[in-house]
C-alpha cells in the first residue's frame, strides 16, 4: 500500500509547536488550580478527594487540546455527580471512559437502528458513533442500494415496493457470529421485525451482503446464532398469521401460526422451520450446540392485548436441536412455502415421545428477554409483566419429563425486567423497564434462594429512562469482559437539549468493573449519557482485536463478476441498437473519462473502479438528474444501469470531499438527440 498522499493534506502544524503551546497552556491552566482565587470559572473550584492533580493527569486526560477546557469537561467523569444520579458509587475514578483525540476504543459495539433499519458502528467505552451501515433500506451516504450489487442485496430480501414492510425494516438483534463460543469477527446478523427477514453483513467490510426474506414468517424479531460455533442462524416469528396468508382463513386466530426459522449461516438460506404455539418473542441458544431457547406471550391465541394476557402463565420454549434434525431427517415435516416445518405445537406426536422437539416451560405471563448465562449451565427468562426473573437449569431440563422442575431459581429483581446480561464473576444484570434502574443479582444465590426472594439482588442503580435491553461486553461468548455495561433507555425526556417533542433514546454507559457489596448499586457506576437517534433496541459488544475489516477492497473478492477498469481501459463502447457500456477509472482528481456521448434512450450500463489502493480515499459518481449515486472505496468497483432518456448535458460529479482538486473532479455525459 502507497503512503497517504500530500493532496490536500500539506497542511501539518510543526509537532514542535503544537508541544509547546500545550505547555503554555498546561501551564496557565495549573496556575488558575494552584490559586483559585481569581478564577470565576465555577468547574474549577474543585474538591477531589485522594485526587492530586500532575501535570501528568492533565497530558494523560487530553488536556492538551486546552487544559482549562478538557478539565471541565472531564469533570463528570472524574466527580461522578452521585447524588444526582442516585448512584453512590464504587468508590472508583471512572476516567478511563473518556478517550482522548488520537486514541481508540478497546471495544467495537454494533447497536441495532431499530424502524431507521440499519445497524450502527458505536466505539466503547467513549460511545462515539463510529459508522452507520445501512442493511433494509437505501442510504445515500454510501451508495446502499444504489450500485447494483448492494440493489441486488435488498432485492433478494423481497420485492422492494411490493410489499409496504419491505420498504423499510425495524432491525433490533444484532448477533455477532461465533466459533468456539467467542465472537470470531466474520459475520453480523440483524433480524427486521418488520418483515420476517434476517440480513447478514461481512465484517471485512462492513457492507450488508445478504438478505433473506423468511417465508412462513410475518416478524421476525428474536435472533440467535448457535453457540459454541455459528452452524445455524436463528430468526424468530413474533406475529401469528394464517399459512397461506392469501385471505383464504383469515379469521380463524386459532389457526394463525408463528415459526422458528434456522438459516445456514454460509447460504442464508432457511434449513427448517418448527411450528409452535403462540408466539415468539426474544431467543438465545446454549452453549453446547444443542439447544435454543425463545421467550413468547400469548398462549392464548388472542389477537388483542386482553386477551393475551389473560392467562397467568406462558411459555419459555426449548427447541432441541438434534430432534428438529431428526425429525427434518425422518421425513416428519410438513413443507410450507418450500421449507420443511416440523410440528413443534404442544399436542404434536414429535413431544410425546422421550426426545421431544420442544419443551415448553412453564413462566409467568409474558416474558420478554432470553438469555444464557457465559457457562451454559441456566437460561433465564425475564418477566417483564412479573417482577422476576425465571432461570432455568438447561441440564435438569434436557433430562426431566416435566419442564417445570428445572426451574431452579425465580428472584424478584423489582418492575418490569425485560432483558438480562452478564458479567464474568457471576453476576447478572437486568433491566427494569418500569422502576427506571438496572438490578444486579447473583446467579447462583438465585438458585439456592426461595422463588420471590429479594436477597440475591445485590445492588441497583438508576437509568435514565426506562431501560430495553442493556448488554455488558462480550457478554455472550462463554468469557465475558465484565468491564462495561450499556443500558439502552427508550426514554431521555429531561436529559438533552431540547430538539422538540421528538427525543432522542439514552445509552448509558456503566462502570461495572467492581464489585461492592456495601454500597447501594453494588459497585455498578453511571458514568456518561450518550443520545442516540431512533431506535436502538439491542447492541452487543466485542474486542477490537476480534474484528479485522479491510482498507481497501482485495480485488479478488469480485473477479470474474466485475471488472476492474484502469485509466488506460476507461472507454465507451455501443453494444446494441439502444445500448452503451461506458466503464472508467476514479482517481485524485480525475474520473477516466472527460466526457462520454450516448444517445437519447440508451441503456447505459456504466461501472466505475476506484483504482487507488491508499486508505480512507472514496470517489462518489453522481447523475442527480438520472438518480445515480454511487460510492466506490479504493479498488472497488461498481455498477449501475440507467437509461438515459433526455437529451442534454448532464455533469458527473465525484460526491467525497477526496482532495484540494474535489470540485473539479468530474466528467461530462452528453445525451445527444437520436436522430429520425
Ligand atoms: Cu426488548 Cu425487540 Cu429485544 Cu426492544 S426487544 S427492547
Ligand atoms: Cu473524488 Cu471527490
Amino acid at each position: 500500500m502507497t503512503d497517504d498522499p500530500p493532496t490536500g493534506q500539506d497542511n501539518v502544524p510543526d509537532p514542535e509547536e503544537v508541544v509547546q503551546r500545550h505547555e503554555r497552556q498546561l501551564d496557565a491552566a495549573l496556575a488558575e488550580v494552584e490559586d483559585p482565587t481569581p478564577s470565576t470559572d465555577e468547574s474549577l473550584d474543585l474538591e477531589l478527594p485522594g485526587l492530586e492533580l500532575h501535570r501528568r493527569d492533565f497530558v494523560k486526560a487530553g488536556a492538551a487540546t486546552g487544559a482549562v477546557a478538557g478539565l471541565a469537561g472531564c469533570s463528570g467523569g472524574l466527580l461522578g455527580d452521585g447524588a444526582e444520579n442516585g448512584n453512590d458509587g464504587g468508590g472508583s475514578a471512572n476516567t478511563d471512559y473518556h478517550v482522548p483525540p488520537g486514541e481508540k476504543d478497546t471495544y467495537y459495539g454494533f447497536w441495532s437502528g431499530g424502524h431507521s433499519g440499519e445497524v450502527r458502528v458505536v466505539g466503547v467505552p467513549s460511545m462515539r458513533e463510529i459508522r452507520r451501515i445501512p442493511v433494509f433500506q437505501k442510504e445515500g451516504g454510501v451508495g446502499y442500494g444504489h450500485d447494483e450489487k448492494t440493489k441486488q442485496v435488498l432485492e433478494e430480501g423481497g420485492d422492494v415496493g411490493s410489499v409496504a414492510g419491505h420498504e423499510w425494516g425495524d432491525s433490533h438483534h444484532p448477533v455477532l457470529s461465533e466459533t468456539d463460543g467467542d465472537y470470531d469477527g466474520r459475520w453480523l446478523f440483524i433480524n427486521d421485525k418488520g418483515s420476517g427477514r434476517v440480513a447478514r453483513i461481512d465484517l471485512k467490510y462492513f457492507e450488508t451482503d445478504a438478505i433473506t426474506d423468511i417465508p412462513n414468517m410475518q416478524a421476525c424479531h428474536g435472533m440467535a446464532v448457535q453457540s459454541p460455533d455459528t452452524e445455524y442462524v436463528y430468526g424468530v416469528g413474533e406475529f401469528r398469521v394464517p399459512i397461506p396468508n392469501d385471505g383464504t382463513d383469515y379469521d380463524d386466530p386459532d389457526d394463525y401460526w408463528s415459526v422458528f426459522a434456522a438459516l445456514d449461516p454460509e447460504t442464508m438460506a432457511v434449513e427448517w422451520q418448527v411450528r409452535i404455539d403462540g408466539n415468539l418473542d426474544n431467543a438465545d441458544t446454549g452453549k453446547d450446540g444443542e439447544w435454543a431457547f425463545a421467550t413468547g406471550y400469548n398462549k392464548e391465541h388472542a389477537v388483542g392485548p386482553q386477551g393475551m394476557t389473560h392467562d397467568d402463565r406462558d411459555f419459555l420454549k426449548a427447541f432441541n436441536i438434534p430432534a428438529i434434525e431428526a425429525a427434518v431427517e425422518a421425513g416428519n415435516y410438513e413443507e410450507v412455502n418450500g421449507v420443511p416445518v416440523v410440528d413443534g405445537r404442544q399436542d404434536s406426536d414429535l413431544n410425546r415421545g422421550d426426545d421431544p422437539v420442544v419443551k415448553y416451560v412453564p413462566t409467568p405471563k409474558s416474558p420478554h428477554g432470553c438469555d444464557v448465562e457465559p457457562e451454559g449451565r441456566y437460561v433465564t427468562a425475564s418477566g417483564k409483566l412479573s417482577p422476576t426473573v425465571t432461570v432455568v437449569d438447561i441440564e435438569e431440563l434436557a433430562s426431566t419429563s416435566d419442564p417445570a422442575e428445572a426451574i431452579v431459581g425465580q428472584p424478584k429483581v423489582g418492575l418490569g425486567p425485560l432483558h438480562t446480561t452478564f458479567d464474568d464473576r457471576g453476576n447478572a444484570y437486568t433491566t427494569l423497564f418500569i422502576d427506571s434502574q438496572v438490578a444486579k443479582w447473583d446467579i447462583e444465590d438465585a438458585v439456592e434462594a426461595e422463588k420471590g426472594s429479594t436477597d440475591p439482588v445485590t445492588g441497583k442503580v438508576d437509568v435514565h429512562y426506562n431501560p430495553g435491553h442493556l448488554q455488558a461486553v462480550e457478554s455472550e461468548t462463554t468469557d465475558p469482559a465484565g468491564d462495561w455495561l450499556i443500558s439502552l433507555n427508550k426514554l431521555s425526556k429531561d436529559r438533552f437539549l431540547s430538539t422538540g417533542p421528538i427525543h432522542p433514546d439514552n445509552d448509558q454507559l456503566i462502570d461495572i468493573s467492581e464489585d461492592a457489596s456495601s454500597s447501594e448499586t453494588g459497585g455498578m457506576e453511571l458514568v456518561a449519557d450518550h443520545p442516540v437517534h431512533p431506535e436502538p433496541h439491542d447492541c452487543v459488544v466485542t474486542h477490537r482485536d476480534k474484528i479485522d475489516p479491510n482498507d481497501v477492497w482485495d480485488r479478488e473478492d469480485y473477479e470474474g463478476e466485475k471488472p476492474f477498469v484502469t485509466q488506460d481501459a476507461s472507454g465507451i463502447e455501443r453494444t446494441g441498437e439502444q445500448s452503451v457500456e461506458v466503464q472508467m477509472s476514479s482517481s485524485r482528481s480525475q474520473f477516466g473519462l472527460q466526457e462520454f456521448t450516448v444517445q437519447e434512450g440508451d441503456e447505459v450500463s456504466l461501472t466505475v473502479t476506484n483504482v487507488e489502493d491508499v486508505r480512507d480515499i472514496i470517489h462518489g459518481l453522481a447523475i442527480p438528474q438520472y438518480g445515480i449515486n454511487l460510492a466506490i472505496a479504493p479498488q472497488d468497483t461498481r455498477q449501475v444501469t440507467f437509461e438515459a432518456s433526455e437529451s442534454g448535458v448532464y455533469w458527473v460529479y465525484c460526491t467525497f470531499f477526496c482532495s484540494a482538486l474535489h470540485l473539479e473532479m468530474r466528467s461530462r455525459m452528453i445525451v445527444e438527440p437520436r436522430d429520425g
